[in-house]
């Protein structure tokens, strides 16, 4: 009996602390819910550790500079930074924040040496293979597909221009893909400024809801991958994270019920 309570108990904490977490996070565009802040210092990149609780989960690249700055593959200064990238698990939802200087309104004009955002990019099993997609621009943005066959950008596995043979370890848009399910995700094109360091530069935000039951058929570890059209600047996260194996979270309210059947009986 008193085993079963604690386990009931422990459960219950489980689930009301995965609870807040998904409801302390909405898909609006403002990453104060993460916990970062537009202050002008570098700081500002810090997020909220119990959303976010290891350096895994997050990674920080802010540059600045003009159209001759290496972003590291390629060059392009602010206009293609890759700033930050965020990572985080709720009860029933993959959470994810970018930072980019990148404008979504930044026409895919490669003649005009111009290109778009790419979409976020899934490694399961962290073997170099993105498995997955989410849309983070048009009519199906926040979309999530499996199966992606991927376009690349400019650069080679060594860093030198090279279209005719880029590097995939930076997928850039989704060319096609399974349809795995919808999730939420808002791209802001008001640029702001007064985040990190670099006060004067103008950064856009990406936010991501994605229902877990999108990853049906793929559970554990992971990566995400983000970059534009040009892979002038990627950022990944290796998240300390794993997406449950299908089923678990259907059980989980039903061990909650037998358990807590149990627990009434054992009462009376
Ligand atoms: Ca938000
Ligand atoms: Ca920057
Ligand atoms: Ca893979």
């Amino acid at each position: 009996m008193r085993k079963t309570q604690l386990l009931l108990a422990a459960i219950t904490g489980l689930m009301s602390c995965t609870g807040a977490l998904a409801a302390s996070i909405t898909v609006d565009g403002d990453l104060a819910d993460w916990g970062l802040h537009r202050n002008g210092n570098a700081s500002d990149w810090k997020p909220d550790t119990t959303l976010v609780p290891n350096k895994q989960q997050y990674a920080v690249e802010d540059q600045t500079g003009g159209a001759g700055t290496r972003l590291n593959p390629g060059w392009g200064g602010q206009n293609y930074d890759a700033e930050a990238l965020y990572v985080s698990l709720g009860a029933d939802h993959l959470y994810l924040a970018l930072v980019t200087g990148l404008s979504p309104n930044t026409p895919n004009n490669p003649a005009a040496n111009s290109y778009g955002p790419g979409d976020f990019a899934i490694d399961f099993g962290q073997d170099g293979s993105y498995e997955f997609g989410i849309e983070t621009t048009g009519n199906n943005k926040g979309k999530a597909y499996k199966n992606v066959v991927w376009d690349y950008g400019l650069w080679d596995v060594n860093g030198a221009y090279n279209p005719a043979n880029p590097d995939p370890a930076h997928p850039t848009s989704i060319l096609s893909g399974d349809d795995a399910g919808m999730g939420t995700l808002v791209y802001t094109s008001i640029g702001v400024n007064n985040m990190g360091a670099h006060k004067k530069d103008l950064h856009y935000f990406i936010e991501a809801a994605i229902p877990l039951s999108a990853f049906n058929g793929y559970s554990g570890k992971f990566d995400v991958h983000w970059t534009m059209n040009c892979a002038n600047d990627a950022i990944q996260a290796d998240p300390d994270l794993t997406i449950p194996e299908p089923g678990t979270l259907a059980l989980l309210p039903l061990g909650l019920l037998s358990l807590a059947a149990l627990r009434r009986r054992k009462s009376a």
